[in-house]
């Protein structure tokens, strides 16, 4: 097996999962389909194609990424750290030592050097070629996601340019306010690579917006990657198998020929619209603010193409496992850079930006925020309002635990650092928009050479006594959901906790 080749492909490996519904019922793309997937969303449930749309011919699939299995189906992998540990693996080559060494090294390079896109002539997303009048947004079920929305937006999008100084590609996904039937907002926020490659052009940028497209490469689309590399590289790399492109009709642009339906068209760099106001990943309306105007060339699409969407709100939302997935992929990458640190955790409520926590292996006096310091510093994390530093003892997905150690090990005064940097975008509590404060937390056990006592022994039972109370457990007669002995009460998470706390 292999991770979906296309967005077809993805639906069958849902469906033969148990992880999709058809919906046959009409449904309206203003509102009510919201409302349908934050329920669906929250509950854990399934994947859904609704093939009913109000106004539209087309099809509309939602949530295929709402949990954590059909996450890891996507990348047809065991769990969301082993798509890491294989980008891990290719991190830490070491020149090989002996024969077999030689071959498996010999194989990482040619997963690398096979991740590269390849250009193909003929490609289904061009099965059917709408220009000029015909190229029309109206054919598309876009969804109005919440009530005090500007408009329409398309929210899953895989939007690609070329840097115009040295024609590298970037792709990411950026929301699309439709404005007409042939002009879109793009919401190039100022930290992101597709606004660079804008800003760099003098007059006009080629822009290619893919919609529907293997789970794998759609992800990569939301990846923070550093500017320099390729998204395509990257989802190549995590298929085992390159990205399949084929050149737009109307622009000099490479789009992947699996595509379900393709946006070509350009940005004219003086103008600008208002975008917004828009229900955002932070639970709150992002403000109206001006972005450029896309205005489309050429739409092309399969036949009976499947158009894919997202709703974000208030977290937990379909976007938490897509940010999971990035958590937990980047781990080993981070890891390269700041070899100290064992674990991090970017919680969900947290919108992502907001909160990280981070598990340290300390060494010296001042160590965790040499940590914070990093973490700052480091590509989109840099943008992350809070930064809590723990033991690497500690784990940093169980909040009550992390909490625990904040309130114990925490002097305010001294363990307390505010700062100020550079902050999301979105984020509308700074005073000034894009800067304010940074705050670090040193919830790890203090030397005397950091100001700190004697630091006090953690309690823990000897291991003579629990082993002696597991053998006798059961002649006691006290039955308890979990009787594992970490002193901790345990229920079994439901999905909503699963989702918000792993
Ligand atoms: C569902 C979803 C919607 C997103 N919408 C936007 C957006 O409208 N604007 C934006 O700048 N980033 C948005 N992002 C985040 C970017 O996709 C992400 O930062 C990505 O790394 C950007 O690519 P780049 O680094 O190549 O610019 C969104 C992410 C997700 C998962
Ligand atoms: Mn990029």
């Amino acid at each position: 097996m292999a991770p979906p080749a296309d967005l077809r492909a993805w639906i069958a490996v849902l469906e033969r999962e148990g992880e999709l519904v058809r919906i046959g019922a009409e449904v309206d793309p203003q509102l009510e389909i919201t409302e349908i997937v934050d329920r669906t969303v929250k509950a854990g449930g399934p994947a859904l194609l609704f093939e009913n749309v109000k106004g539209s011919e087309r099809p509309l699939l939602i949530n295929q990424f709402g949990t954590e299995r059909r996450m890891c189906l996507a990348f047809d992998a065991p769990s969301l750290d082993a798509v890491g540990e294989r980008i891990g693996d290719v991190l830490e080559m070491q020149p090989p030592q002996g024969m077999i060494q030689k071959v498996r090294g010999l194989q990482k390079l040619k997963s690398i050097a096979d991740s590269r896109p390849r250009t193909v002539r003929r490609a289904v997303c061009q099965e059917i070629v709408l220009t000029g009048e015909d190229a029309n947004l109206d054919v598309l079920p876009i969804q109005t996601c919440w009530p005090a929305d500007a408009g329409p937006f398309i929210t899953l999008p895989a939007v690609i340019t070329h840097d115009p100084r040295d024609g590298m590609r970037n792709v990411g996904m950026y929301r699309l306010q439709k404005l007409g039937p042939r002009a879109t907002a793009m919401h190039w926020q100022i930290h992101k690579d597709g606004r660079a490659d804008y800003l760099a052009t003098n007059g006009k940028i080629e822009v290619a917006v893919a919609l529907g497209l293997d789970p794998v490469t759609t992800y990569s689309a939301s990846a923070p990657l550093p500017k320099h590399v390729d998204e395509l590289m990257l989802a190549g790399f995590l298929r085992g198998k390159p990205v399949e492109l084929v050149r737009a009709k109307t622009i000099s642009v490479d789009v992947p020929a699996d595509a379900e339906i393709v946006l070509e068209g350009t940005i004219d760099k003086d103008e600008v619209t208002d975008e917004g106001p828009f229900g955002d990943h932070t639970g709150y309306y992002t403000a109206m603010e001006p972005f450029p105007v896309f205005r489309l060339s050429a739409i092309t699409m399969r036949r009976d193409a499947i158009y894919p969407s997202i709703v974000v709100g208030k977290p937990p939302a379909e976007d938490a496992w897509l940010g999971k997935a990035t958590e937990r992929i980047f781990l080993p990458a981070i890891r390269m850079t700041v070899p100290e640190i064992v674990d991090y955790d970017l919680p969900v409520a947290g919108a992502f930006h907001n909160c990280c926590i981070v598990s340290i292996r300390k060494a010296f006096p001042g160590h965790a925020q040499k940590v914070m310091h990093a973490i700052w510093g480091l590509g989109m994390l840099s943008l992350t309002k809070c930064v809590v530093v723990v033991d690497e003892w500690v784990d940093v997905h169980d909040y009550e635990e992390v909490l625990f150690r904040v309130g114990a090990n925490v002097d305010p005064k001294r363990d307390v650092l505010i700062t100020e940097g550079p902050l999301d975008h979105l984020d509308h509590a700074p005073t000034l928009q894009f800067y304010g404060g940074k705050l670090g937390i040193d919830a790890t056990h203090k030397t005397p050479a950091e100001g700190a006592r004697e630091w006090p022994a953690e309690i823990q039972m000897s291991e003579e006594i629990r082993e002696l109370v597991d053998r006798r457990w059961s002649e006691y007669g006290i039955e308890l959901d979990t009787a594992a002995g970490n002193g901790r009460i345990r229920q079994s998470p439901g999905p909503l906790q699963r989702l918000l706390r792993r």
